[in-house]
């Protein structure tokens, strides 16, 4: 049986103020960075688009197109998108640069803290019908040496099969396809949920005008988000793919890395995949 869908359309503007005003709750406090830091940052930035300026002779229609799309970005609510498709993996990249264990990726713009708690064998919250192949998630949280972590925290969260998040596309209930799961006292947890769809990021603003203006193209590969944590070590924020997804080798946000590509299993009626975590100590 298949959902019926809700009559409400997903929009770049309702999820990028949805996406704007999650950050502003959660992060968006004032950075204490000394002004010589700002000044350095901000210069080196500002170096780097001149410097684009002058080698490609860029002109005052070039420049006022620019200026328009910067204002798009902005209405549309698509900083959020725009930053973490674009700009992210960059910085985890350089945040994680010195971390052992387990590789993370980006978080995106669709985190939610405070899921409904579940226990270390979860299934996560559908909708009646929801469609999808069923997924069997397993694995065992570690410390660096392989020591099991008694009662870590294994947040998740992903997109349903026609590729929509729930808090962020209208219509589907407030913790779809979202929990935080306590991994027993081995450090081991299961979770059933049904396999995501490759996704799309919003076409029809800012976002979406750059990436046709370019030709680019807006495709995510189908992925899962994690946050794993444990007391004593460092949390990690991480995304775990589907091998042949077409988007693997080229993600729009650039966030796979080959340690995140999960080896599933076909079994009656779904999928099976063990991934385990390792955390290095905080
Ligand atoms: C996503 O689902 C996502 O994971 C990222 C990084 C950007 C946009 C949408
Ligand atoms: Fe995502």
């Amino acid at each position: 049986m298949s959902v019926e869908h809700a009559p409400e359309v997903a929009t770049a503007a309702a999820s990028g103020a949805n996406a704007t005003q999650r950050f502003a709750s959660d992060k968006a406090f004032a950075a204490s960075t000394p002004p010589e830091r700002v000044s350095l940052l901000a210069r080196e930035l500002l170096s780097a688009v001149h410097k684009t300026i002058r080698d490609h002779d860029v002109t005052y229609d070039e420049y006022n197109a620019l200026k328009a799309w910067l204002i798009n970005v902005g209405q549309d609510g698509e900083w959020p998108l725009f930053l973490d498709v674009w700009v992210e993996h960059v910085v985890e990249e350089v945040a994680s640069d010195t971390r052992e264990g387990s590789k993370g990726t980006i978080e995106g713009p669709y985190y939610v803290p405070d899921a409904p708690e579940l226990g270390s064998e979860a299934t996560l919250p559908t909708r009646e019908g929801e469609h999808g192949t069923p997924l069997l998630f397993q694995g065992q949280v570690t410390d660096v040496d392989g020591h099991g972590l008694a009662g870590a925290l294994v947040e998740i969260w992903h997109a349903d099969a026609d590729g929509f998040y729930s808090q962020f596309a209208p219509g589907i209930p407030e913790w779809n396809l979202r929990g935080s799961i306590t991994a027993d006292d081995q450090g081991r947890f299961k979770i059933h949920t049904l396999k995501p769809a490759p996704y799309q990021i919003p076409t029809d603003g800012a976002c979406g005008k750059l990436i046709s203006a370019a030709g680019w193209h807006p495709w995510r590969p189908a992925h899962l988000h994690l946050k794993v944590g444990a007391a004593g070590h460092q949390q990690i924020t991480t995304q775990l793919y589907f091998p042949g997804d077409a988007h693997n080798d080229d993600d729009v946000a650039d966030a796979v890395k080959p340690e995140l590509i999960l080896d599933p299993q076909d079994v009656p009626g779904g999928q099976e995949v063990v991934y385990n975590f390792a955390l290095d100590k905080a």
